[in-house]
């Protein structure tokens, strides 16, 4: 008898029809092996994996995408429930059926001539009961070699899924790289996600946003614990105490950064746990506590340097696990290593675009895509946290939501409990950016708790979902909402950001402890002072970042109510009464 785990093998092979399969072990030798095939596989005459210069980048190889591969591709991307109201107006929606009968139209026998990797992954610890069991079958090395740095791949996970069903299955092929033939469908009913025409990490790393978000929301909510897009960081104060946070932005909104900070503070220091996704789960006392389920960060490069990200950059220059990939930066030929826009001041002078091409910096185009990306282990990160592994997770005393906001947000408030801090979180705006293909680059768009590309069923049920959470928590977490994106009417930014953020952060840790006041505004509650010792910034931009602007925030309610109104009576009572509230404070 096969067990479950070698019967999806057979349909799959049966289906896509692979000249040869693979299943991925997760070893030293495999990963060595799979590189030296990436290196002489081609497409376009070009490798797919080539080596870069191991003095500057240590075992880093780089990777060119198809130029019309580079993002996610949300409006190819669809929730596949019986019913289009399960998937929410924040889903495109197809019936289970229609959908299959596409992928199947366009997989069948997709993997003609080519090698089928099984890839076999745990997200989460293995003895942890919040972790879960997958496989994804994949035609691109390129995504072999990514999921065994973003996941725990090989043995432990073949091993942990044995004799049961009870796995996510990931069906993935590049095709033939065509957008008119790509779609991500997923099916949350049946754990199962299918991905065609796209290398792209969000679209092929069936792992990530897929699972680890897509459908572990519609589990955890028939579960009853939370996916969410958050990192997880430990703040250590001088007396040795760390305290655990959340934090959620939309991408590209400095997450990453946060995740990675070093605080301003002498004997401040931030451990790190995750920078992109956090399962959440109530504890049997009644506390919540949060593990990351991946094992690595894939990070956007422009923008990260040894002054905005040093630990990033240490964490790149690392060697101790695993290979690091860059995908579409682009390539200084004086060296051979990757560059991207924020890497150095100075721009080097023989550079190999992301296409490709000689690189003309008086075109005055960026030389890495903006979306290039590095795929690195988090272990390589020297501010990794002893507690990331921690099969029951971390305790978590506070979470921050944020967006990028030119106007109306402060630069900090604090909710007064569970549910005003799920309305906040429900409102968060930004501005977009260009980690997502399909929106225009610098308007607002509604991102509830930065989950709105990831929420994997209807949203009006999802809110309902995190004010349930909260009745269980004993000692819920203080929310936070944070915008370290404020503008001046030059168009300047008003906060410094990046370490100075750490101020803030400060504050938070001292409201948790209950060391520090707060002002009671409109919107919540707001620091009567932050420490600034040693930053160059006048008491008028302080007043203007720490205060509520009514008439913004008049414009801000009519955002709100539009957006509201798309999820119609899904929206919960509580939330709406939150909303009246709101109106009422700011005189509406
Ligand atoms: O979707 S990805 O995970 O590839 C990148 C992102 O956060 O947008
Ligand atoms: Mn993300």
């Amino acid at each position: 008898m096969s067990t479950p785990m070698e019967q999806f093998i057979k349909e799959m092979q049966d289906f896509l029809q692979p000249d040869k399969v693979y299943i991925m072990d997760g070893s030293e030798e495999e990963a060595k092996a799979l590189i030296k095939i990436a290196q002489e596989e081609k497409i376009n005459d070009t490798p797919i994996l080539s080596e870069l210069n191991g003095d500057i980048f240590p075992n880093s190889y780089y990777h060119r995408s198809n130029s019309n591969d580079v993002a996610r591709t949300e409006h190819l991307t669809f929730v596949c429930t019986p019913t289009k109201e399960e998937a929410g107006p924040n889903n495109n929606w197809m019936s289970p059926n229609e959908a299959k009968d596409k992928m199947n139209g366009l997989m069948k026998g997709c993997m003609k001539g080519r090698t089928m990797y099984v890839i076999p992954f745990l997200m989460g610890n293995p003895e942890s009961k919040y972790a879960k069991n997958c496989i994804e079958v994949s035609d691109s090395v390129y995504v072999a070699l990514s999921m065994r740095i973003m996941t725990k791949v090989g043995k432990a996970a073949t091993e942990r899924i044995g004799n049961s069903s009870d796995f996510f299955k990931g069906i993935h092929s590049v095709g033939d790289i065509n957008p008119d033939r790509r779609f991500i469908m997923h099916f949350p009913q049946e754990n199962c996600v299918m991905s065609y025409g796209s290398g792209y990490g969000g679209n092929a790393l069936l792992g990530k946003k897929c699972y680890a978000l897509r459908i572990a929301s519609y589990l955890g909510q028939k579960e009853g614990w939370l996916a969410e897009h958050m990192i997880i960081i430990g703040v250590e104060a001088p007396d040795g105490k760390i305290t655990y946070f959340l934090g959620a932005f939309p991408s590209a909104c400095g997450k990453t950064n946060l995740a990675l900070l070093q605080p301003v503070f002498p004997g401040y220091k931030v451990w790190t746990l995750g920078d992109d996704i956090a399962w959440i789960n109530v504890g049997e006392d009644g506390q919540l506590y949060a593990i990351n389920p991946e094992a690595g960060m894939f990070g956007v490069a422009p923008g990260t340097g040894e002054n905005t990200n040093p630990m990033m950059i240490a964490t790149l220059k690392n060697d101790k696990f695993f290979p690091t990939l860059f995908t579409n930066t682009s390539i200084d030929n004086s060296n051979n290593s990757p560059w991207w826009e924020g890497l150095s001041k100075e721009i080097p002078s023989d550079m190999t675009d992301w296409q490709g091409n000689k690189y003309d910096a008086s075109l005055g185009k960026p030389a890495a895509h903006a979306n290039s990306r590095f795929t690195v282990s988090i272990h390589n990160s020297p501010t990794l946290s002893k507690e990331y592994d921690n099969p029951k997770g971390v305790p978590i005393s506070g979470i921050i939501f944020g967006g990028r906001r030119e106007t109306t947000i402060p630069l900090v408030y604090e909710s007064k409990d569970w549910n005003s801090g799920v309305f906040t979180a429900s409102i968060i705006g930004s501005e977009t950016t260009a980690a997502m293909i399909g929106g225009s680059v610098g308007t607002v768009r509604r991102d509830p708790m930065a989950m709105l590309p990831f929420c994997g069923y209807n949203m009006g049920d999802y809110f309902k979902h995190w004010l349930e959470i909260g009745k269980k928590v004993k000692n819920p977490p203080k929310i936070f909402m944070v915008n370290w994106f404020r503008k001046d009417e030059n168009g300047k930014f008003m906060w410094p950001g990046f370490r100075d953020n750490s101020r803030v952060i400060k504050w938070m840790i001292d409201r948790i402890e209950g060391k520090a006041g707060a002002k009671e505004t409109e919107i919540g509650l707001m620091p009567e002072s932050l420490e600034l010792d040693g930053l160059n910034i006048s008491k008028e931009t302080m007043d203007i970042l720490l205060s509520v602007n009514k008439d913004d925030w008049k414009k801000e309610v009519g955002m709100i109510e539009e957006f509201y109104a798309k999820f119609g009576d899904k929206i919960p009572a509580e939330l709406t009464a939150q909303l009246n509230d709101l109106k009422k404070k700011i005189g509406i």
